[in-house]
């Protein structure tokens, strides 16, 4: 798509369907004369002023009465000239209302079309506009918390002045190569400590970063154990519904079952499988193998044994299968029995029963724990959030890395002016400046037309 601010573009910013109100946006420079052609009011269109009039199609016959908002350029959300249409929400008025700008030259908006002009303008930072798509697409209360956190910039300014911090030593460095004579190096000592308070800070974006996309993308936990362990008993108990089919038959689950729980802000997308155990039948062999898989894609495992009994092979074989990925160890069904299971190559072992709330509890903290290492960053302030970011973030970190390696193996300032370089272009992502269109393009396309 060609993204021309010379056209003005339309759309109705409103979900489909019939509600109270529907919204028709228009943006670019026609926009003045369009609402002229199409809204009549008994006042002029004042800038951020509400009117009520009748809008008009081309012909001037009319297709509703409502509210017209103008804003002129640049003192609009995407910086041009806008009107926002103020209708009743009725999808064939809105529909009416559109036609009839395309009658009169506008061009129908592409999806995040409005939102790219505003970055275009200077509006949003790239860094904003991947916050509003991360509002659009909150699944959860804190996922939108921290986009919202996001909305205002700040970010930016942050990464800003680490970029102008580290320009002042590359600076320094420079007039060193260039003028030895004149120049002292900078002291090496120094310049150690300030590469690595660079680094500090952006250790800190880094983990920030990596904690929002958790919140908006959370993590999976398969539940697994050997049958009858009361797997299915703790993604209830967990759920607080009966949601998973639960009996003293051993082999009861056969399929796998996923519920999204919100674990301590995260959501957690919980994964009930069949029991694993040696001599299965051939039902029960494919129940099995969904939970080899099951086991495979989720990060991380619940690993649920009957605390009530000593470890008979069975456990044996799931605690073995789950030995080398992040797992909490489940010892259920304490009310039957305690057979003293304590410790497994070091790990800890909850202990209790699914019926008991304060094992629940339990067993949720060491799962964030395992999972995401506990307690997360506060969220409420700017962070970074898009993938692009993340990964700026990382590039600069490493090259900040071989710099500091560089200057201690005492080579040349040259050297280290190079990968202090690297660290100073990773830096220029993350601020938009150096963005390609192909970035550009991903993150508008996660928006919905009329935004
Ligand atoms: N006493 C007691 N019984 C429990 C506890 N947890 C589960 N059970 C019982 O253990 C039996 C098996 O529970 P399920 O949740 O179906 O076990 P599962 O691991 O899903 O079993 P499969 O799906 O067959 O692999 C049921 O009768 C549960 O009521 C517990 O903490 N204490
Ligand atoms: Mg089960």
């Amino acid at each position: 798509m060609q993204f021309s601010s010379e056209q003005t573009i339309c759309a109705i910013a409103t979900p489909a369907g019939a509600g109270a109100i529907a919204i028709v946006r228009v943006s670019g420079p026609q926009t003045r004369s369009l609402a002229t052609r199409l809204f009549r009011s008994a006042h002029a269109l004042a800038p951020k002023m509400a009117t009520y009039g009748t809008v008009v199609d081309e012909n001037g016959a009319t297709i509703d009465r409502g509210i017209a908002i103008f804003s002129a350029a640049p003192q609009s959300y995407t910086g041009e000239d806008t009107l926002e249409l103020q209708i009743h929400g009725s999808p064939i008025v809105a529909r009416e209302a559109v036609r009839a700008l395309l009658a009169c030259g506008a061009r129908y908006a592409g999806a995040g079309e409005f939102s790219r002009r505003a970055l275009l303008n200077g509006k949003m930072d790239l860094h904003e506009a991947s916050a509003v798509a991360d509002l659009l697409a909150a699944e959860s209360r804190s996922a939108a918390r921290a986009a919202a956190a996001n909305l205002g910039g700040g970010i930016a300014r942050e990464v800003q002045t680490l970029r102008a911090r580290l320009s002042t030593i590359l600076e320094e460095l420079a007039a060193a190569i260039d003028f030895p004579d004149e120049v002292r190096d900078p002291d090496r000592a120094e310049l150690e400590t300030s590469l690595e308070s660079i680094a500090a800070e952006l250790r800190r974006l880094q983990r920030e970063g990596e904690a929002g996309r958790l919140i908006r993308e959370g993590v999976g936990v398969a539940i697994v154990g050997p049958p009858n362990a009361g797997k299915s008993s703790l993604l209830n108990a967990l759920l607080g519904e009966d949601r998973a089919i639960v009996s003293e038959i051993a082999g009861t689950t056969r399929d796998t079952i996923e519920e999204t729980i919100d674990v301590e802000g995260v959501p957690v997308r919980f994964i009930d499988t069949a029991g694993i155990r040696a001599h299965a039948g051939r039902l029960e062999t494919a129940g099995i193998d969904r939970t080899r898989r099951a086991l495979s894609e989720a990060g991380t495992a619940i690993v649920v044994i009957d605390g009530s009994q000593p470890l008979d092979d069975e456990a044996r074989e799931v605690l073995d299968l789950t030995q080398a990925r992040p797992r909490v160890v489940f010892a259920n069904k304490s009310d039957l029995g305690d057979a003293g299971v304590r410790e497994l190559n070091g790990h800890a072992i909850v202990h209790g029963s699914v019926f008991d709330g304060a094992t629940l509890m339990a067993l949720r903290g060491a799962l964030a724990r395992t999972a995401w290492g506990g307690e997360l960053p506060d969220l409420e302030r700017p962070h970074l959030a898009a993938l692009f970011e993340l990964d700026a973030v990382a590039r600069a970190l490493e090259a900040l890395g071989c710099a500091r390696e560089t200057l201690q193996r005492g080579e040349p300032a040259d050297l280290i002016a190079g990968e202090l370089q690297r660290a100073y272009a990773a830096l220029g992502h993350l601020t938009g400046e150096a963005a390609g269109e192909e970035l550009l393009t991903k993150i508008f396309a996660r928006f919905c037309i009329g935004k």
